[in-house]
C-alpha cells in the first residue's frame, strides 16, 4: 500500500490525501513531523518537507508534484480541466494556494496552536492580529472576485485540484479558531464551505479535529 509521508495538520498533507480520497486510493498515513532532521526522510524528501509520497520503490516529494503523479497513475475522476487553458488557471490556484494563501492562513494556525498549544511557547497576538487584518483581507477579497456563485469549482465551475488546494490552509484557519468571514466575502465563504462539505474532506477534517481538540 502506498504511503503518504506527514502529519495532518499540514495543508499540503491534507491536500494529498484529500486527493487520494477523491480517487479512492487506500494508502498508510506515516506521521512525519515537519522540521525534523532524520537523514533517512531526508533522502526522500531532500527539502526536509512533507508531504512525500512513497509506492515501493517510487518516492516523490511535494504535495502538488504528487497530485499530478496521482492524476496520470489514476485518471478517474479527473481532478484536473482537460482544456489547456483552464489546466494553466488550475495550476495558477494551486500555486496561490499553496504560497500565498497558506502563508496568511498558517500564520495564524503556527501562533494559536502549534506555538500555544503544541510547543507551548506562547501565542504572538500581535501577529495573528496582524495576518487577521492586514494580510489575509487583499488575498481573500482577491478569491472573492475569482469564485462564481453557487459554482462547485473555481475552475469551469468543476471541482478539481484548485479547489482542493484552496480549501485546505483554510481549515488551518478553522483549526485556529478563525474563519472567512461571510459578511464580507459570501461568495468565497460558501465556495470553501461547499469543498469541505465533500465526503472526502469531511471525514479528514472530523479526524483531525477530534485531535486538536484534545490539545
Ligand atoms: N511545496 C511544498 C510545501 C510543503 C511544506 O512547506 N510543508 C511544510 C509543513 S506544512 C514543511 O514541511 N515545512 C518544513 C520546512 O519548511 O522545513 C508542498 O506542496 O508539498
Amino acid at each position: 500500500m502506498p504511503i503518504v509521508h506527514g502529519v495532518n495538520a499540514s495543508p499540503f498533507v491534507r491536500k494529498v490525501r484529500v486527493v487520494l480520497a477523491e480517487k479512492g486510493i487506500e494508502y498508510e498515513l506515516n506521521p512525519v513531523m515537519p522540521l525534523g532532521d532524520n537523514p533517512e526522510y531526508r533522502r526522500k524528501s531532500p527539502l526536509g518537507k512533507i508531504p512525500c509520497f512513497e509506492d515501493g520503490d517510487y518516492v516523490l516529494p511535494d504535495s502538488s508534484c504528487i497530485a499530478a503523479y496521482l492524476e496520470r497513475t489514476q485518471p478517474e475522476p479527473a481532478l484536473y480541466p482537460a482544456d489547456a487553458k483552464e489546466h494553466g488557471r488550475a495550476l495558477w490556484y494551486e500555486e496561490y494556494a499553496d504560497t500565498k494563501l497558506a502563508e496568511v492562513c498558517g500564520t495564524v494556525f503556527f501562533q494559536r496552536v502549534v506555538s500555544a498549544k503544541i510547543l507551548k511557547t506562547g501565542c504572538d497576538e500581535a501577529t495573528v492580529e496582524n495576518a487577521v487584518k492586514e494580510l489575509q483581507p487583499p488575498v481573500f477579497d482577491y478569491l472573492e472576485g475569482e469564485v462564481e456563485e453557487g459554482s462547485e469549482g473555481i475552475v469551469g465551475g468543476r471541482f478539481g485540484i484548485a479547489d482542493i488546494s484552496l480549501a485546505s490552509p483554510v481549515v488551518n484557519l478553522q483549526h485556529a479558531g478563525f474563519d472567512i468571514d461571510a459578511a464580507r466575502w459570501p461568495k468565497l465563504s460558501a465556495y470553501v464551505e461547499r469543498v469541505l462539505a465533500r465526503p472526502s474532506y469531511k471525514t479528514i477534517v472530523e479526524e483531525e479535529r477530534a485531535s486538536f481538540s484534545a490539545l
